[in-house]
């Protein structure tokens, strides 16, 4: 097991992470040689299932953590990319602790929980067996997704729940749940984003974001983000893409 992510957001250094959402292990492999702290896998919005995952997880190797977005908070996707030896999970659209209670009981192997026990790539197809199932809850992150209104209404609830390790904001789908589509500047969509930085920051619970801006970061590290997506591969390909040809074309 590669890399103790738990420990890294404990640690509450600036972790600065784009999205892989392609199904190509280069794409995901170059962005890891290009230096970022952590790799936000999209296992959710994109066309990414388990075999995917882990030829991205092979790419990417030891050169920083991969940290999968599961489709739902389903037992059976957080046991297959633990499997596949991610080093954490991001639970999308936790609106309960009821649900944010599952997720950990999924994620956990006993007596925390109820993770499931099988060969896989995550001990080295068995060869570290022991020393895995040793480490593997107190390495694995557990972070949650708040992306709507009422995940912001139980966010103290969410942030009880034993085994969260974290929670990343989701600001597209909030601003969704509030009838104001991709409006990140509208202040009930702000009020919201910055309600739920704040419980956590007060609970010393690390949070986290996504952005488009690479520009905000700093900013956003300012406010106490510790756990930064920034952009994604295909905006990045386009953007660069474009910027080429306008240049060659003007
Ligand atoms: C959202 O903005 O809804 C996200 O999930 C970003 O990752
Ligand atoms: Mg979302």
């Amino acid at each position: 097991m590669g890399f103790d992510m738990r420990s890294a957001l404990k640690s509450k250094q600036p972790l600065i992470g784009t999205i892989v959402s392609l199904p190509c292990p280069q794409i995901a492999e170059i962005l890891s040689c290009s230096g970022f702290d952590w790799l936000f896998i999209d296992g959710e919005h994109a066309p990414l299932g388990p075999l995917e995952i882990q030829s991205i997880l092979q790419a990417v190797h030891e050169r920083c953590p991969c940290v999968v977005r599961i489709p739902s908070n389903e037992e059976v996707y957080i046991k297959q990319v633990l499997d596949c030896g991610t080093s954490g999970v991001i639970a999308p659209r936790v609106n309960s602790a009821e649900t944010a209670e599952q997720v950990v009981r999924f994620a956990k192997y006993p007596p925390q929980g109820e993770r499931s026990v099988g060969i896989s790539r995550a001990h080295g197809y068995g060869m570290h067996f022991e020393d895995y199932m040793e480490r593997a809850n107190d390495e694995t992150a557990i972070i949650v997704q708040i992306e709507h209104i009422e995940g912001v209404d139980s966010i103290d609830s969410i942030l009880d729940t034993e085994g969260v390790d974290g929670v990343f904001i989701g600001p597209y789908d909030l601003s969704a749940s509030l009838g104001k589509t991709g409006n990140l500047s509208d202040p009930e969509v702000l009020r919201c984003i910055h309600h739920v930085r704040d419980r956590c920051l007060d609970r010393q619970k690390p949070v986290g974001i996504f952005t488009m801006d690479a520009g905000a970061v700093s900013s956003l590290v300012d406010e106490g983000y510790t756990l930064i997506a920034m952009g994604m591969d295909t905006m990045m390909l386009g953007a660069s893409a474009k910027r080429m040809l306008d240049k060659a074309r003007s």
